[in-house]
């Protein structure tokens, strides 16, 4: 069954991160550009049934288009990952992840981790965290968001965006008096 989450992808970013990273020490081994993305929720491995639910699920799924400021660093020491995130982030960002580990959780899937840290990865295996740098300064601007299947290679692991939907704000339905004359 393949491994599944989702993710916004970053299409205009994830050159200047992989220029930016490549262009300083950096620790650990470099994830390719293609694969670089910010983690929304991770799901696991899931069967098809199961997919088409969480398809369905995000197709209902309401958020409006947001930007996140990234200007940190970061490593995560267990999972040797090392990392460019925001210090702060927006609510949206925040909510959208949570609803869909949600949608995940309801149909078994999920880490069981409650908490959140939006991150992109840009090297695994790191050993140390990234060391003194000028902090970085890239701008998200995150319009779409796409559920992502894991699929191993004799290259390495490429992630494939199975489905993707356009971050919008839910309409609001006007009252009734507004919609008479
Ligand atoms: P990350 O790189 O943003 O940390 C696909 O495997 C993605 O899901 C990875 O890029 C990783 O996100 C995240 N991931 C993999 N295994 C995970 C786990 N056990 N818990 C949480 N996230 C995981």
């Amino acid at each position: 069954m393949p491994k599944l989450f989702f993710a916004l992808p970053l299409p205009e970013l994830a050159p200047e991160l992989a220029t930016w990273r490549d262009q300083r020490p950096w620790p650990g081994q470099p994830v390719p550009e293609s694969n670089l993305h910010l983690t929304l929720a991770f799901l696991g491995e899931a069967d098809e049934t199961t997919q088409a639910r969480l398809i369905a699920a995000a197709e209902r799924q309401h958020c409006p288009p947001f930007s996140v400021h990234l200007d940190q660093t970061g490593w995560f020491q267990r999972a040797k990952a090392a990392w460019v995130g925001p210090g702060e982030w927006p609510n949206e960002l925040t909510v959208l992840a949570r609803a869909l580990r949600r949608h995940g959780e309801k149909l078994g899937l999920g880490n069981g981790e409650q908490g959140y840290r939006p991150h992109v990865t840009l090297s695994r295996k790191a050993g140390e965290a990234p060391g003194e740098l000028p902090a970085p300064d890239f701008l998200l601007r995150a319009d779409r968001f796409c559920l992502y299947q894991s699929v191993s290679t004799p290259d390495g692991v490429h992630y494939e965006p199975l489905a993707c939907w356009p971050l919008r704000a839910r309409v609001k339905k006007p009252h009734r008096e507004e919609l008479t004359p």
